[in-house]
Order: C-alpha cells, then sequence, then structure tokens
C-alpha cells in the first residue's frame, strides 16, 4: 500500500490525526508540480467537468499559482459552505475521517506527487485532494450532501456497513458523473483529477454508463487501481442530498445483506444504461497482465 499509510497518527500529529500544512515548507520544483498538474487539468475541463466544479474553482481562486494554502483557502470556503481544510499526512482510519467530515473539515494531504507519479498515485495527495475534491465544497447543495455522508458514515460503522457506505462516496464523490447542460459531467475527483480519466470517462467506448440508483451503487465492487468498468450518472446534486438525507440506511443495508455484490463491469437486471460500454479497455489490460 501507499507509504503514506499509518497505524497511529504520526509524530508531531494531533489526536485528530491533523498537522500543520507547512505551507512555507514547500520547495519551487513542488509548487510546479501543483502547476504543471493544474494547467493540464484546466486547459482539459471546461464543457467537461460540472458547471459547479468549474465555478468552485473561479470563486476560490484556484487557478492562483503554486499549492494552496490551506488557511487561506479555509476562510474563503467557511464564508460559502461552512466548510475548511485540514491537513492530514495520508489516509486516516475511517473513523477520524467521518468525524471530520460530519463537522465540515476535508481532510487533505499535505504533500505531493513525485514527477514520475504524474499520471497516476494510489493515495490522495494535495492534487487530487484539494483540486480534486474542494471546488465543489463551494457548491451548498454539494457541501450539504457530504456532510451528510460523514454523519452517514458514522452511522455506518455503528451498523458494520462501512464496505457499503464507502461504495456511495466510490461512484459519486470519488468517480460520479452528473447529467448536466445536455450531455454528461464530470464531478467525480479521481477523474477529474487525472488527465487520462477525465477523457476516458467521458468518451471512451469501454465503460458502462449507468443512471445512480442507490441500492445498485451499494451493492457494486470497485477498482482502486485502473480506470473504472462503469460510472453512474445522477441527475442533480439536488437527487445526491435528498437520497442521502431522506433514506434511512439501515433498512437497505439489512435488504442487501443477503444481496449477492455485483462485479464491477457487470450489467445487471434494471440497470437504466445511458451507454452500455464494450469492456475493451479492460479486456486488452487483463490480456497485456
Ligand atoms: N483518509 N485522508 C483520507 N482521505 C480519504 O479519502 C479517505 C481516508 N480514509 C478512509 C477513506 N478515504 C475511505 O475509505 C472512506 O470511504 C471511508
Ligand atoms: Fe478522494
Amino acid at each position: 500500500m501507499a507509504d503514506h499509510v499509518f497505524e497511529a497518527p504520526p509524530a508531531g500529529a494531533n489526536p485528530d490525526w491533523t498537522i500543520p500544512q507547512g505551507w512555507d515548507r514547500y520547495t519551487p520544483e513542488e509548487h510546479a508540480t501543483w502547476d504543471l498538474l493544474f494547467e493540464r487539468q484546466s486547459r482539459l475541463l471546461p464543457g467537461r467537468a460540472s458547471e459547479a466544479f468549474l465555478k468552485g474553482l473561479d470563486v476560490l481562486r484556484l487557478e492562483r499559482p503554486g499549492i494552496p494554502d490551506f488557511d487561506e483557502l479555509s476562510d474563503r470556503l467557511m464564508g460559502l459552505t461552512g466548510w475548511r481544510v485540514v491537513a492530514v499526512p495520508g489516509l486516516v482510519p475511517d473513523d477520524v475521517f467521518f468525524d471530520h467530515m460530519a463537522n465540515r473539515r476535508f481532510v487533505a494531504g499535505n504533500f505531493i506527487r513525485r514527477r514520475d507519479q504524474l499520471d497516476y498515485l494510489q493515495e490522495p495527495d494535495v492534487f487530487h485532494d484539494v483540486f480534486g475534491h474542494v471546488p465543489l465544497l463551494a457548491d451548498p447543495v454539494f457541501a450539504d450532501y457530504l456532510a451528510a455522508y460523514g454523519r452517514g458514515g458514522q452511522r455506518a460503522l455503528g451498523l458494520g456497513a462501512i464496505k457499503k457506505l464507502a461504495r456511495l462516496y466510490w461512484y459519486t464523490v470519488e468517480f460520479g458523473l452528473v447529467r448536466e447542460a445536455g450531455g454528461l459531467r464530470i464531478f467525480g475527483a479521481g477523474i477529474v483529477s487525472s488527465a487520462g480519466e477525465s477523457l476516458f470517462a467521458l468518451d471512451d467506448p469501454s465503460p458502462h454508463r449507468i443512471r445512480f440508483d442507490l441500492r445498485r451503487v451499494l451493492r457494486t465492487e470497485y477498482r482502486i487501481d485502473d480506470y473504472q468498468p462503469n460510472y453512474f450518472v445522477i441527475d442533480s446534486y439536488d437527487e445526491l442530498l435528498r437520497t442521502t438525507v431522506k433514506t434511512d440506511f439501515a433498512p437497505i443495508y439489512a435488504e442487501l445483506a443477503d444481496m449477492s455484490d455485483i462485479a464491477p463491469g457487470a450489467v445487471v437486471d434494471g440497470d437504466e444504461l445511458l451507454t452500455r460500454g464494450t469492456g475493451a479497455y479492460h479486456a486488452a489490460r487483463q490480456a497485456a497482465e
């Protein structure tokens, strides 16, 4: 696994795993890595990313050069939706993750990937977390959804249902698509922070694009090591918020407990397919292995 996964808060971290961002310790090369990634994505995303994402980049002034200072970013974000960005050394335990989220604190890695990891790294660095996730936190509806997700995560911990709930996060917050402006747009941070997947998710004939359905998503496994074999499409952030706030998940977890999981890339009865994928990308990767 990644070299930023810790069993206990590392030396210097607070009990809630937060650490000082250490903004003045970033080197010019690290700022230049951010600028390189930012420039590449901001060329790709107009017309491809959700309007709310592009608006968030603008209102949070993320187009300014260099790695953002979390305190400045949080001041602006607080005024908009009550969210803050707090620095952590890497992946934090689920209960810590959900507690911060339920209290509108977005945990962001303070390290940035190396030049030889530009196209992919398994752990959330500052570009994935801040460029990928933070712009949508400026949208009031999405901001409420994520806080509701945090509360849902705390409940799911009690019900031993984290594995299922993590799928909702994965297929929306990380890899979600939204119907917008007469087409499909990206809102998932994992896509929007990746040059290759920003193209693959919308243009490639290989993945399925399936209409979002809560039960279907909670049953569907996902891959963490490559592009997604399927994406789920919502109609609006309102739909996500309503689904998460008005639904009592406990009976759904019970209902799904004796139903099988669905493999990534599978199509099942009841799926409303916006596009049925060819699966060619993953078939070729399989053949190459
Ligand atoms: N920790 N820093 C960090 N960032 C994440 O995105 C994250 C995490 N811990 C757990 C986690 N994500 C997911 O497993 C949640 O779905 C629980
Ligand atoms: Fe993420």
